[in-house]
């Protein structure tokens, strides 16, 4: 019935009732010269040709040809909404970011939620890991929490992303989702099985983005404004309560409402039901990180939250839809380097390479001046710097940033060089970054073999239930009897070290898979359609 449609699939009806008895506006080229025929060609009589002079024509055309960029080359489904940011407890004993100065202060924030290796229509459905990255506009800055709903990834060392990230794509002859590449690697590295469990259990089909929780995953560092530093993890979790979705029902949702999670996050915000979440940070001090028995770096491991317990910090709320999602989320381009003052980076070797690949992804995808795009813009500080010019450059030499700023501008024609005789902008020793101490060699260490079972069992026989762990197992065996016999058998082989139950679980399904797909007289691990990882993982 159409009166029964929710807010989304509204969206045109409201426009139309919001603007009322209005009478249409002039309709324009990009130009803005009125156009009075919108329907018909220029043609030369009634057959055509067509003529170059019509400008009506070669404007829409031309402009309708670079509509799209180059997608997220990962993370390139999601859905994004705004809000902000509001601080309930204290920590400036522990930073001095202005985001967290004083309790009651708010901030706005941007947030993307986004599902991992599917492209831009792909099912929201699908079992992959998800996107959960925040932007606070500060004052000093733009702050981005780009995490994900899981707290640990697949690999330690960001030199393999590339490659992680290959398996999880197309193979690049078939053009298809290919389970010997994505279980050949995550075989052959198991420092993969933490991430991997995670995704296999039933948090691996969330139900859409409220009801997951997030992380900023990596291990942060936070300087007080003494100066005092400490490592930090960030946590917000969802007030709405964690929900997964049933493997059948994340099946059906992916061929009948594959949009499915933007549609839920949309209505929900639309309909006044603003989703939000519980901010925290775990702290280690520099002393307990020498003591700590695992690297505290490590990206594929938790902090236990008993001996590293949860401080409440805050609360995200999301209160508005993105006007136009092009605009406001297509062109939302997060960093984990926009890190103001008081927020620093760790040596985790992933976020290190991380700090490279987004803004190098953002000049490539964007354009050099993606930081002038209104979504982008640290429109809470002033940007003062000796930067000009390149493609689609919005600035009035430095006279200010774009529209939303809020401070009055000096005027434009600043100096482009530094330093200058010309009072242009200036540093100041309180931004300077914090000292730290490192002695060991150079050299490419070897991180393969860094315990890559403790956590993971601790994950299997004490966070999972029995009936928990035999959905992991018939997940994971769904997914996993896609690939090649010796790639089941090196897997199995992996599983075992963490737990017997956890190996003989898989490898019993995946006889009774394998045996039944002989019997049928078919390849055993030819496994039609749908993505390995994101596999169905029916019985
Ligand atoms: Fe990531 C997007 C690269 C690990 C969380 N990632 C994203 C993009 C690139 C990378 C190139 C596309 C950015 C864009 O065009 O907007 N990611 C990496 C590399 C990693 C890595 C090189 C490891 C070395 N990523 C990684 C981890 C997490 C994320 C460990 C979470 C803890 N990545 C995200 C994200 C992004 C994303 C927050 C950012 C914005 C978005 O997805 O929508 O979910």
């Amino acid at each position: 019935m159409a009166d029964s449609r929710d807010k989304a699939s509204d969206q045109m009806k409201t426009w139309k009732e919001k603007k009322g008895s209005q009478r249409s506006e002039q309709l324009t080229t990009g130009a803005g010269h009125p156009i009075g025929d919108k329907l018909n060609l220029q043609t030369v009589g009634p057959r055509g040709p067509l003529l170059v002079q019509d400008v009506v024509f070669t404007d829409e055309m031309a402009h309708f040809d670079r509509e799209r960029i180059p997608e997220r080359v990962v993370h390139a489904k999601g859905a994004g909404a705004f809000g902000y940011f509001e601080v309930t407890h204290d920590i400036t004993h522990y930073c001095k970011a202005k985001v967290f100065e004083h309790v009651g202060k708010v901030t706005p924030i941007a947030v993307r939620f986004s599902t991992v290796a599917g492209e831009s229509g792909s099912a929201d459905t699908v079992r992959d890991p998800r996107g959960f990255a925040v932007k606070f506009y500060t004052e000093e800055g733009n702050w981005d929490l780009t995490g994900n709903n899981t707290p640990i990834f697949f690999i330690r060392d960001a030199l393999l992303f590339p490659s992680f990230i290959h398996t999880q794509k197309r193979n690049p002859q078939t053009h298809m989702r290919d389970p010997d590449m994505v279980w050949d690697f995550l075989s052959l590295r198991p420092e993969s099985l933490h991430q991997v469990s995670f995704l296999f259990s039933d948090r691996g089909l969330p139900d859409g983005y409220r009801h997951m929780n997030g992380y900023g995953s990596h291990t942060f560092k936070l300087l007080s404004a003494d100066g005092e530093p400490v490592y930090c993890k960030f946590h917000y979790k969802t007030d709405q309560g964690i929900k997964n979705l049933a493997v059948d029902e994340a099946d059906r949702l992916a061929s009948t409402n594959p949009d499915y999670a933007i549609a839920d996050l949309f209505n929900a915000i639309a309909d006044g039901n603003y989703p939000s979440w519980t901010f925290y940070i775990q702290v280690m001090t520099f002393e307990q990180a020498e003591k700590f028995r695992f690297n505290p770096f490590d990206l594929t491991k938790v902090w236990p939250h008993k001996e590293y317990p949860l401080i409440p910090v805050g609360k995200m709320v999301l209160n508005r839809n993105p006007v136009n999602y092009f605009a406001e989320v297509e062109q939302l381009a997060f960093d984990p380097s926009n890190m103001p003052s008081g927020i620093e980076a760790s040596p985790d070797k992933m976020l290190q390479g991380r700090l490279f690949a987004y803004p190098d992804t953002h000049r490539h995808r964007l354009g050099a001046n993606y930081l002038q795009i209104p979504v982008n813009c640290p429109f809470r500080a002033r940007v003062a710097n000796y930067q000009r010019d390149g493609p689609m450059c919005m600035l009035d030499n430095q006279a200010g940033n774009c529209d939303m700023h809020a401070v009055i501008h000096p005027p434009g024609g600043a100096p482009n060089y530094y330093p200058n005789s010309f009072s242009a902008p200036d540093t100041h020793p309180r931004f300077v970054e914090s000292k730290f101490k490192v002695s060991p060699d150079v050299a490419r260490y070897n991180s393969e073999d860094e315990d890559n079972v403790t956590q993971v069992r601790t994950f299997y026989t004490q966070v999972l239930n029995e009936e928990e762990r035999q959905r992991l197992c018939q997940n994971m065996a769904g997914a996993l009897k896609g690939a090649q016999l010796f790639i089941q058998k090196r897997m199995v082989e992996t599983l075992k070290a963490v737990h017997a139950d956890y190996a003989n679980g898989v490898q019993n399904l995946l006889n009774k898979y394998n045996a039944e797909a002989q019997k049928k007289n078919i390849h055993v691990y030819s496994r039609p359609g749908a993505s390995a990882i994101a596999a169905s993982s029916k019985m």
